[in-house]
C-alpha cells in the first residue's frame, strides 16, 4: 500500500502548490499588503505606513516632468501643501483583499485621532497613488498630512462597513531614502 500513499501525499502537494500560486501570483508573493502596521477584517487586510513626506505628480506631471521618485496620484488632491514643514508626513493604506488582491478603486475613509493636537479630530482626503515605477502592486489610499513626529494617534480606516483601529507613534525621521 505505500506506493499508494505515496500517490495520495503527491497528489495533495500537487494540489498545494497549484493552490497558492493565484493567490500570491498577481502582486508579488511579499503581498502588497505586508508591511507596515497591519490589521485584518472579514474581508479586507489593511497595511498602515506613515512615514517622510512624499512628493505627490498628477499623471500630467509624471508624463511631462519624468520625475524618479515619489508618487504618481491617480484620484484625488493632494492634501497639506506645506513640503517645508517639518511635521508634515506621509500616511498611506494598502487594502487588500483576505486572498492577497489590491483592492483598487474603492472609497474608504480615514481619520486621525490626535488627542495632543488642536484638531484632535481630521480626516484624511482620500487620494489613491502608486509609488513611481512601482505599478500597481503599490495601490494605495492616503495623502500627505500635518501630524507632528513623536505624537501618540490613532487612525481609523473604515470600507464597507468594516474597520479597523491602528495606533502609531508618528516616526520622528524626516528624511529617509525610501520612495
Ligand atoms: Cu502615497
Amino acid at each position: 500500500m505505500t506506493g499508494f500513499r505515496f500517490l495520495l501525499v503527491s497528489a495533495a502537494l500537487t494540489a498545494a502548490i497549484v493552490w497558492a500560486l493565484p493567490v500570491g501570483g498577481a502582486y508579488g508573493m511579499g503581498g502588497a499588503c505586508s508591511s507596515g502596521q497591519v490589521m485584518k477584517t472579514k474581508s479586507y487586510v489593511f497595511a498602515l505606513s506613515i512615514g517622510p513626506v512624499e512628493e505627490m505628480y498628477t499623471q500630467a506631471q509624471v508624463k511631462a516632468k519624468h520625475p524618479k521618485t515619489g508618487e504618481v496620484m491617480l484620484s484625488g488632491t493632494m492634501g497639506s501643501m506645506n513640503m517645508s514643514s517639518s511635521s508634515i508626513h506621509h500616511l498611506e493604506v494598502h487594502i487588500c483583499t483576505s486572498g492577497g488582491a489590491v483592492v483598487t478603486g474603492a472609497h474608504p475613509t480615514i481619520t486621525i485621532d490626535d488627542p495632543t493636537a488642536k484638531t484632535m479630530m481630521m480626516s484624511v482626503p482620500i487620494a489613491t497613488m502608486e509609488g513611481i515605477g512601482m505599478g500597481m502592486s503599490d495601490y494605495h489610499y492616503g495623502n500627505n498630512i500635518d501630524v507632528p513626529s513623536g505624537h501618540h494617534i490613532t487612525v481609523t480606516v473604515k470600507l464597507n462597513g468594516e474597520q479597523v483601529v491602528f495606533h502609531t507613534t508618528v516616526s520622528k525621521s524626516a528624511m529617509s531614502m525610501s520612495g
